[in-house]
């Protein structure tokens, strides 16, 4: 097997934390992801989408321009075969798991969960509103189980449009009839994608790839959005709570479990059974001062910005969460679980426990999940983690945490920027029409072995915010940005350009805003959908200055995202490998498929995907969009040397003036 030269532990990861915990597997002679990466250097034919395996005939190498597979299939076909497969595996994965929201959803209706109630009574209603559905004189069960039905029928349906398209801007809406582009229902779009890839299907690269853009959106506005709006509906709505990160949050003298994978329905649960006297009880029964429930990934994510849990760390944490020996029991369920967890484990007491009917790894414990006994099935697990603490070896917790305040849904950006009475996004578009905030980035998605662990996200980050761009968040990208300090009010203002720290300083806000887990890509498209709503920034999306970023994106989910908020109009930026860069030495014209996702799809949905490696491209080509968009808008140039003094800093000079000049200089009265 090909092996690249071992890292050291500073080279694989930028968090203190994380080199700790590496320095820790060294000495104990045990490989992470990190190790099995320098051990696998990844194959340069598959990584460049050049490799086949639909058929037998093959697997099929193409290795040089001219190639073909056995059936004759050319290298676009096989690279828009193989992304399409892949983004429509993401658009499967996120829209299962809105999918077993809407049957908990039905499930709690119809009073046949243990444990669960309607907690977001107002976004229920909201929500029921966009689909007629009515409200009045109804309880909020009546008016959940018509939503459940209604959500259950999008993943079925054959025919028509799915309906939560509708709450894209019309115009939006418009484009994607244009193109032909509206899902009909969730499942039966990923299904053609298979069929469409099944040998001697589907053969035109562009054809195979505008599918891509229906099932992708069948994502987005579809099986992601069901998963939002219930789990918010269920869960509550996120608003702002202070939460901690990193793997310091692991407690000594208590019972860790580490909840880890999406889904907030069996998480939550153990969130509330944690905190019964009599599981605390049992928890000091056996020596332990209680219960410390922590986080990993984007299960992290649903109960840090709803209760406040905190955030063991990222993606890339979870098997140092392990090595750190004070983990009782790491409970999963779906998506980003390592098979390694449970060999990893084995060198401590740690217990892996799959919950998910759909996810069993060799060698983990299985107590599966059930919503009619979540609460006995949340006390089970609980209490067999408890009796694992007297079992535990010699432990190692790396000091290092940091504190932030996550839950800002866009329900939450609406009120906070005009309170109760006047919630409205007016003053988020006036200090972009203004040039306060040059424009808005997401960066969003995962870790990757192949970067260095939390750089990427990082550094494109600190970039945006000196350029005042404001940045939105979601995922394990999220959690990064909390371990530096971003997401804690004004810790991070000192290193934002001078508009957006007037903005943040004005309004009370972090520079980086957390908005929930990948799923919740969807709050993002909300709020696009808000500003155009607003006005003054457009008609449609693709004409706000935003710019979408996945820098260490590694899950087939963050391309179903990239592509949908791309068919909604987002420039879509992934770092690390291009997944279809093709021969290095390509012939003149065969690069369709990169060709496409770029300029054949700005010109139908006014969005792009692009794969570009070098971070500070990266930056270069977000800021040069903007500012294409912003004066595409006829807005002002940005000219950062205009902002600075006004908002918390001037206060702080004028505070140093004697009272007369300081009168002078905010009423305007003459100096004695
Ligand atoms: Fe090879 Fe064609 Fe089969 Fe793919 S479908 S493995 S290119 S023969
Ligand atoms: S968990 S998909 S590594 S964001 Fe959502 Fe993190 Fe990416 Fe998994």
């Amino acid at each position: 097997m090909a092996k690249r030269k071992r890292l050291t532990p500073e080279e694989h990861s930028i968090d203190p934390a994380a080199q700790q915990m590496l320095i820790r597997a060294d000495e104990l002679g045990i490989g992470t992801a990190f190790t099995r990466a320098d051990d696998m250097v990844a194959c340069n034919i598959g990584a460049a989408g050049l490799c086949c395996k639909i058929c037998s005939m093959g697997p099929c190498r193409l290795v040089k321009p001219g190639d073909t597979g056995v059936c004759g299939a050319t290298m676009d076909t096989i690279q828009a075969r193989n992304f399409i497969r892949a983004i429509s595996a993401g658009a499967a994965a996120h829209s299962d798991h809105g999918r077993d929201m809407a049957f908990t959803l039905k499930a709690v209706a119809n009073d046949q969960t243990e444990g669960y109630v309607i907690r977001d009574v107002a976004k229920l209603r909201v929500i029921a509103g966009h689909y007629d559905i009515p409200i009045k004189d109804r309880s909020p069960k009546e008016i959940a189980n018509d939503l459940a039905d209604l959500y259950i029928a999008q993943f079925g349906q054959q025919r028509g449009e799915v309906a939560l398209l509708k709450r894209a801007p019309e115009k939006r809406q418009q484009v994607w009839k244009d193109t032909g582009a509206i899902p009909r229902g969730i499942d039966r779009e990923v299904v053609e994608a298979l069929h469409r890839t099944h040998i001697g299907d589907d053969q035109d690269p562009v054809h195979i790839l505008q599918h891509a853009v229906r099932t992708s959106l069948a994502d987005g506005w579809g099986g992601s959005l069901i998963a939002t709006d219930v789990s918010d509906i269920l869960f509550g709505t996120p608003a702002p709570i202070l939460g901690q990160a990193n793997l310091g949050v692991l407690k000594e003298d208590m019972v860790n479990i580490v909840v880890h994978g999406h889904e907030p329905t069996l998480s939550s649960m153990i969130v509330a059974v944690s905190q019964m006297p009599e599981i605390i009880e049992y928890a000091k029964s056996k020596g332990a001062k209680g219960i410390n429930l922590s986080g990993i990934c984007c299960t992290a994510n649903e109960i840090l910005m709803r209760q406040g849990i905190p955030a063991a760390g990222n993606f890339l944490q979870q098997e140092l969460a392990i090595l750190t020996g004070a983990v009782e029991a790491m409970v999963v369920d779906v998506q980003c679980i390592m098979q390694a967890l449970v060999g990893l484990a084995d060198n401590f007491h740690t217990k892996i426990i799959t919950t998910s009917k759909k996810v069993k790894i060799k060698g983990a414990t299985h107590m599966e999940f059930d919503e009619h006994k979540a609460v006995t099935i949340a006390k089970d697990i609980l209490r067999f983690a408890i009796d694992n603490y007297e079992n535990r070896g010699e432990i190692q917790i790396p000091d290092e945490r940091a504190d932030l305040v996550p839950g800002f849904s866009h329900e939450y950006i609406n009120y906070m920027l005009g309170g109760s009475y006047r919630s409205s996004f007016r003053p988020l578009n006036d200090a972009v029409m203004s040039g306060r905030i040059r424009g808005i980035a997401a960066i969003v998605g995962c870790n990757n072995p192949r970067s260095q662990h939390d750089y990427l996200h990082t550094y494109v980050n600190k970039k945006l915010l000196e350029q005042d761009v404001l940045v939105v968040e979601t995922g394990c990208g999220a959690i990064a940005s909390a371990k530096l300090g971003y997401l804690l009010g004004d810790a991070g203002l000192d290193e934002v350009g001078p508009g957006l720290r007037e903005i943040c300083e004005t309004i009370g806000i972090p520079p980086v805003l957390h908005m929930g887990s990948c799923v919740d890509n969807t709050r993002i498209l909300t709020v696009l959908t808000q500003i155009v709503e607003e006005g003054g920034l457009g008609d449609d999306i693709d004409q706000i200055p935003a710019v979408g970023l996945a820098p260490e994106w590694m899950s087939e989910k963050a391309l179903s995202i990239g592509a949908y908020c791309m068919a909604s109009g987002a420039y879509v930026i992934f770092g690390g490998n291009s997944p279809i860069s093709g021969w290095p030495d390509k012939l003149p014209g065969s690069d369709i498929v990169s060709q496409y996702i770029s300029e054949g799809w700005e010109d139908l949905y006014g969005g792009k995907m692009e794969f570009i490696a070098d971070p500070d491209e990266m930056i270069r080509r977000t800021l040069e969009h903007i500012d294409k968009k912003r004066a595409a808008l006829g807005l002002p140039e940005y000219d950062p040397s205009k902002w600075g003094r006004s908002g918390d800093s001037r206060m702080i000079d004028l505070n140093e003036l004697p009272l007369a000049k300081r009168k002078a200089a905010l009423y305007g009265v003459p100096a004695k």
